[in-house]
């Protein structure tokens, strides 16, 4: 764990010369810091209303081409994007670890959730199905077609600064759809690099892309808030936080527009006395400590058997103990930095709360790495608590695991869903009574109920998505495209008469 790396501020020059992102500006405008040092990497100038008027303006004329291009030619742009996602697979990795401190085989595997995704939307380019209805008037055909929706905008969240951009361009592209991108102020230059990687693929795929197709816009809340109020952007897709997701949908809703919202999560694991432990061990761990917890899914409650809890609380205490924590592009380390100091504050704020009810805390302190006094890495804490408590019920973007004991299966799932979030959730047990029940209608209220896997780590063909506070969206695979098109329903008569529906009788 000791091969001498270059700084982050030269590691990433490198990259995005060898990607061939230019327009960073040479000082001045926004700072780019990565956590693994705290250090500025790159600086960039945010898009001002003219810039972001221009772009919006820009996607709604491509719009005006590219629905007319046919489907499964719009899924070789994106075939050609999966190419380049390829060839850039190491860089692009590498950069995503350097702005979102992801350790490496972490930011890898959002490379490849990329491109999952692409091979995904390819094949859905020649299935956007329809319907062919029944119609109840003799000579008459009813059909139901999908057609182009029209721009759509893609805010995203520093944790997964690629694949949920990538979730939704693959699929609006392939919907006939321009995609117009703000990510996080935290992640501009994995979204610039990504933008360059599909610039190749436009330039190959020659004049049938317009120009304007694709954008980045650079920007804050306001160059949010700017698009959600656009009637120019049919669809906001935004991921990040609750309170993010309430200011923005009524924006979106005032003009009739759609969202797709996918926000807080307070995912659970339930504990039953027939796991198998040591897959639990390992799948608490990965969920709970892997990303520093700074993933929607991550695993933020252990809801465990009675007899268990001691066991396996020591067993996670003392893993969480031994995680390598360090430089996310060492070999070996599997902890990384939290993004930033806010996120340090917070997850604070959260150990002080617990403490506070009562919960005994192991782990959560700062790790003090001798070269990077301004990032911030934490050993992953445990809070023990006898029953949940209000502070439970809140999303803390950390590592930090409550464990509360139970003694009735029913009484465990019930604590499970006594949350507002609703997205991720499992169970670790050998009985399939309680494996179905998990999953059945009274069981985890979540969009996601796995068995005998963690929360996170989802596979791009589900429906990734919740309810309630994680803002009732669905992206990714199974018929989460729907969303990305508009719906027809069209009635041809091909009948010399003229029979009304229901039987209505109107005769002239
Ligand atoms: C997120 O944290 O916003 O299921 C997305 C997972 C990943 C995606 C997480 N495939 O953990």
């Amino acid at each position: 764990m000791s091969q001498p790396l270059p700084s982050p501020a030269a590691h990433a020059r490198e990259i995005l010369a060898r990607l061939g992102v230019t327009g960073l500006s040479a000082d001045g405008g926004s700072l780019v810091r990565s956590p693994i040092d705290g250090q500025v990497m790159a600086h960039v100038a945010f898009d001002d209303a003219r810039a972001i008027e221009a772009k919006v303006a820009s996607a709604a004329r491509a719009f005006r081409a590219w629905r007319c291009v046919p489907a499964p030619r719009r899924g070789e742009l994106v075939r050609l994007l999966g190419e380049e996602l390829r060839a850039a697979r190491a860089d692009l990795a590498a950069l995503v670890t350097l702005e979102a401190g992801k350790i490496a085989s972490e930011g890898a595997g959002e490379v490849q959730e990329m491109i999952d995704i692409c091979d995904f939307a390819v094949g859905l380019s020649r299935q956007l199905h329809g319907l062919t209805i029944a119609s109840e008037r003799p000579g008459h055909a009813m059909r139901e077609t999908w057609h182009p929706l029209g721009p759509v905008a893609v805010i995203s969240a520093f944790n997964f600064p690629v694949a949920v951009w990538a979730w939704n361009a693959c699929l609006a592209l392939v919907c006939g759809d321009p995609v117009i991108w703000k990510p996080s102020e935290k992640t501009p230059l994995t979204a610039l690099a990504t933008q360059a990687l599909l610039d190749r693929a436009i330039a190959r795929f020659g004049e049938d892309a317009p120009a304007g197709l694709s954008c980045v816009v650079l920007g804050g809340r306001d160059a949010g808030e700017r698009l959600a109020r656009d009637p120019r952007v049919p669809l906001v897709s935004a991921t990040g936080s609750t309170r993010m997701g309430k200011a923005l949908a009524p924006v979106v809703a005032e003009r009739f527009g759609r969202s797709i919202l996918e926000l807080g999560g307070n995912n659970a694991m339930i504990v039953a006395p027939s796991a198998d432990l040591s897959l639990a061990l390992r799948a608490i761990v990965f969920s709970a400590a892997g990303t520093a917890g700074q993933r929607c899914t991550s695993l933020r409650r252990l809801i465990v058997h009675e007899s268990l809890v001691d066991k396996l609380g020591d067993a996670v205490a003392a893993a969480f103990a031994r995680l390598p924590a360090g430089d996310p592009r060492q070999d070996g380390v599997l902890l990384g930095p939290l993004v930033d100091k806010a996120a340090y504050e917070a997850f604070v704020h959260a150990l002080d709360q617990a403490r506070a009810d009562g919960a005994e805390i192991i782990g959560g302190e700062r790790l003090n790495l001798a070269d990077a006094p301004d990032a911030f890495y934490v050993r992953p804490a445990l809070a023990h608590l006898p029953a949940p408590t209000a502070g439970m019920a809140r999303e803390t973007f950390a590592p930090l695991l409550y464990v509360v004991p139970y003694a009735e299966f029913d009484e465990a799932v019930a604590m499970q869903n006594d949350v507002p979030q609703k997205l991720s959730s499992c169970v670790m047990t050998n009985d399939v009574r309680e494996a179905e029940a998990f999953m059945g209608p009274w069981g985890s209220d979540c969009g996601i109920a796995n068995v005998n896997i963690g929360p996170s780590g989802a596979e791009i063909g589900g429906a990734f998505g919740g309810e309630k506070e994680t803002g009732g969206g669905r992206e990714s695979g199974s018929d989460a495209w729907k969303q990305y098109m508009r719906r027809q329903t069209a009635t041809v008569n091909y009948s010399g008469a003229l029979p009304l529906a229901q039987g209505v009788r109107f005769d002239l």
